[in-house]
């Protein structure tokens, strides 16, 4: 197998994966992986190793944000959020102005946490519903 063709492989592989991942109840389908239902992240706090990458997967009919607390991740890591956004506010203003960083429905974003510590994160539309979450960092 040459390396073009090893990548079509791979490709096509991870594609079926993420189909995998959506079920009828809003819960993820992996180890690694937060979904989502009309107004909660599922599960709501979800431990896993430096260096993993997190999945947050929209398994609901409503569009949501992920969008780090301004002030709920460790020093020396990076504010993150659906949208790439640089703060809090500006990630609240985008979505005000024009729902930048809404995942919809099916739609998946994608995470490394490489510092241990404790990442706070919600939905922009869903707070006033709680729609709350953590991401617990340990150390390898
Ligand atoms: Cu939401």
């Amino acid at each position: 197998m040459d390396r073009r063709t090893f990548i079509a492989t791979a490709g096509s592989g991870v594609a079926f994966a993420l189909a995998g991942c959506l079920d009828a109840q809003g819960d993820p389908g992996g180890d690694n992986e937060v979904g989502m239902s009309i107004d909660s992240f599922r599960p709501e706090e979800l431990t896993v190793e430096a260096g993993t990458t997190v999945e947050f997967v929209n398994t609901s009919s409503h569009t949501h944000t992920v969008t780090a607390f301004q002030d709920g991740y460790p020093d020396g890591t990076e504010f993150w959020s659906t949208g790439e956004f640089g703060s809090e506010d500006g990630a609240v203003a985008g979505w005000n102005d024009d729902r930048s960083g809404g995942l919809f429905q099916g739609e998946s974003y994608e995470h490394t946490f490489e510092v241990p510590g404790e990442y706070a994160y919600f939905c922009i539309p869903h707070l006033d519903a709680d729609m709350v979450g953590e991401i617990r960092v340990e150390p390898l």
